[in-house]
């Protein structure tokens, strides 16, 4: 999968009137380097936006599916950012795949939309490619946060 055919998600007018989407960003804690350009993508995806942030860290990205489980009903919207990178070992298959099952979960239990920016790596340089730094030639946690306030802006129409 490549970031080819990405669709351009306009954010910069989702709050024209009215109150700013809230946002939780919840961010594990591995991989520094990495997570901190996606961090800062993040956070400037949410400012163009005009949300409302609330920041969580956790300490790995199998823990952030219960975080947004606990978070996700008091937002409009979540991103989850995480980094993993495979090892020598299967315990990179059973994170990613707990993150990725747990976080889908959330997202369609609570009917808050999930951004998904959790980076699974063979390589550190995958990540750094994509993590929004200069150089990189992606940036997943700005995409993490736009997917998911553009969906909840359109969703906003059918909340309770
Ligand atoms: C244990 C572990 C390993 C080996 N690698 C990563 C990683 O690359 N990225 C990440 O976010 N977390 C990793 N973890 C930690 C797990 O996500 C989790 O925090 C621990 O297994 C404790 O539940």
């Amino acid at each position: 999968m490549s970031g080819h055919g990405a669709p351009s998600i306009d954010i910069s007018a989702l709050t024209p009137e009215g109150a700013p989407l809230r946002l939780a960003i919840i961010a594990a804690s591995w991989h520094t380097e990495i997570m901190d350009g996606l961090l800062d993508g993040a956070r400037r995806a949410a400012a163009h936006a005009g949300a409302a942030v609330t920041e969580i860290r956790v300490p790995g990205s199998f823990e952030l599916p219960v975080a947004a489980a606990r978070l996700a009903p008091r937002f409009d919207a979540v991103a989850a950012l995480g980094v993993v990178i495979r090892g020598g070992t299967p315990h990179f298959d059973y994170v990613c795949q707990a993150a990725t099952s747990g976080l889908t979960d959330v997202s369609v239990r609570t009917g808050v939309p999930v951004g998904f920016g959790v980076l699974t790596c063979d390589t550190e340089q995958q990540g750094l490619d994509r993590a929004g730094l200069p150089g990189s030639s992606e940036d997943k946690g700005y995409e993490a946060v736009s997917a998911a306030l553009a969906t909840a802006a359109v969703l906003r129409p059918w909340t309770d």
